[in-house]
């Protein structure tokens, strides 16, 4: 079988691509390791950038998005008991929109069904061939059968734990990376919001995050151990740590509610480079990994796609190789903002283990400067929303 781009992975980075290209009327086929079920029930991000919420308007999968998410103008920093605003709008022009990411892949796959791309789900055993000739092609099994899709582009789309990124020979390759020795825990909650806007909470027992999906249902997280089991956290216990960290002195409160989800997760910052070779291209979390303290991964994703598209578009209707020759270069600048953005919310916002007394002040020193200079709010804005880079 043949296409013009051969797409591993149907995450928001693959999917995505896939449908811009066939706006362009460039064929692409998506082979995906899971199911149909499993992609779209995958509880992870939850915050759009402007930007990402443009993108996903100009592919024409936005209505839901428009119709369901909810347009925050800024957020909460709590620290030492009490609660400052970062005014996003007010400081940069630019809002962001809460819309779990499970919905932008139901929409996106709705869209690929709809155009006659459904992706391949259930595929196994990927392998990827040919790279640094002008006819690639990947190698995958489906339903007992083994198939060679042939393309002129493979793109790698297919996350942390995919094969993509290790078919860039190692010499070429550099990996940077960071693991925190914390992780997060996260609840999905029957409930009203506790608060309008999503509240990041500096506390010496841990960094608390409390967020929102719908009117109805609400998503927070506490800084835990990451070897931590969920076994171990009673209803109660979750309530009594949230409350903790979150409630100020003024008497406002988290709101409980029916826990109907729980699950704990890592923290790592990791950016491989190069992310291009030969024919190979990675995009999203095959080639970078952020913290989710900057809500950045599935935006960086799809900043990502856009200069992809982009760089493929003009190779397909201008014979242009120059866009695709500077791909990684490009994207990377975007990367590499966002993962000191995410390093730094990240450093100021959690309890470290063996911090000094000297440095926990640091910690509340930037909160404090960040919440009352107008220019340091606003550099914190213009990244949150995702203006910093161009
Ligand atoms: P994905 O979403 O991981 O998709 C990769 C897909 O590839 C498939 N795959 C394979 N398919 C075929 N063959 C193989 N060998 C394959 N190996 C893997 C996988 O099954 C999967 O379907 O990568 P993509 O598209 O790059 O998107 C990245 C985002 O999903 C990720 O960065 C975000 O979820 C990160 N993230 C957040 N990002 C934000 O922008 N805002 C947020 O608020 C935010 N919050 C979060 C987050 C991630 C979190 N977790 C769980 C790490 C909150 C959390 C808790
Ligand atoms: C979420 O709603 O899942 C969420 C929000 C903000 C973050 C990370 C995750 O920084």
């Amino acid at each position: 079988m043949r296409t013009q781009v051969g797409i591993i992975g149907a995450g928001p980075a693959g999917l995505l691509l896939s449908h811009l290209l066939h706006l362009r009327g460039i064929d692409s086929v998506v082979l995906e390791a899971r199911s149909r079920e499993q992609i779209e029930s995958t509880i992870r991000a939850g915050v759009l950038e402007q930007g990402t919420m443009d993108l996903l308007i100009e592919a024409g999968v936005g209505a839901r998005m428009q119709a369901e998410g909810a347009l925050h103008h800024g957020f909460e920093l709590a620290f030492e008991g009490k609660r400052r605003r970062i005014d996003l709008t007010g400081l940069t022009g630019h809002s962001i929109t809460v819309y779990a990411q499970h919905e932008v892949i139901k929409d996106l796959v709705a869209a690929r069904v709809a155009a006659d791309g459904a992706p391949r789900f259930g595929v196994s055993n990927v392998s990827i061939h040919g790279i640094e000739t002008d006819s690639p092609s990947i190698r995958y099994q489906h339903e007992g059968e083994t198939h060679d899709l042939q393309c002129d582009f493979v793109i790698g789309c297919d996350g942390s734990q995919g094969v993509s990124r290790a078919a860039i020979p190692q010499a070429l390759r550099q990996d940077f990376e960071r693991v925190y020795p914390f992780g997060w825990f996260g609840i999905l909650c029957e409930g009203v919001p506790s608060s309008e806007e999503l509240i990041y909470a500096r506390h010496e027992r841990g960094f608390a995050l409390v967020s929102t999906r719908s009117p109805n249902v609400q998503r927070m997280y506490f800084q835990c151990d990451p070897k931590d089991s969920v076994d171990n956290w009673s209803d109660d216990r979750i309530w009594a740590e949230l409350h903790a960290r979150v409630d100020s002195h003024d008497g406002r409160q988290v709101v409980d509610g029916k826990i109907f989800q729980k699950n704990i997760v890592g923290m790592r910052s990791f950016v491989s480079t190069t992310m291009q070779h030969g024919r190979l291209f990675l995009a999203g979390d095959a080639a970078h990994i952020v913290p989710p303290t900057g809500a950045k991964g599935m935006n960086l994703a799809v900043a990502d796609v856009r200069v992809l598209t982009r760089a493929l578009s003009a190779f397909y209707t201008e014979n242009r190789m120059d866009l695709l020759d500077g791909y990684s270069e490009t994207a990377l600048k975007r990367i590499w903002r966002a993962e000191h953005f995410s390093y730094w919310m990240t450093s100021m916002m959690h309890r470290i283990e063996g911090a000094t007394p000297f440095e926990q002040q640091l910690q509340v020193a930037e909160l404090e400067y960040v919440t009352t200079s107008r220019a340091a709010a606003t550099a914190m804005a213009e990244n949150y929303v995702g203006v910093a880079v161009a």
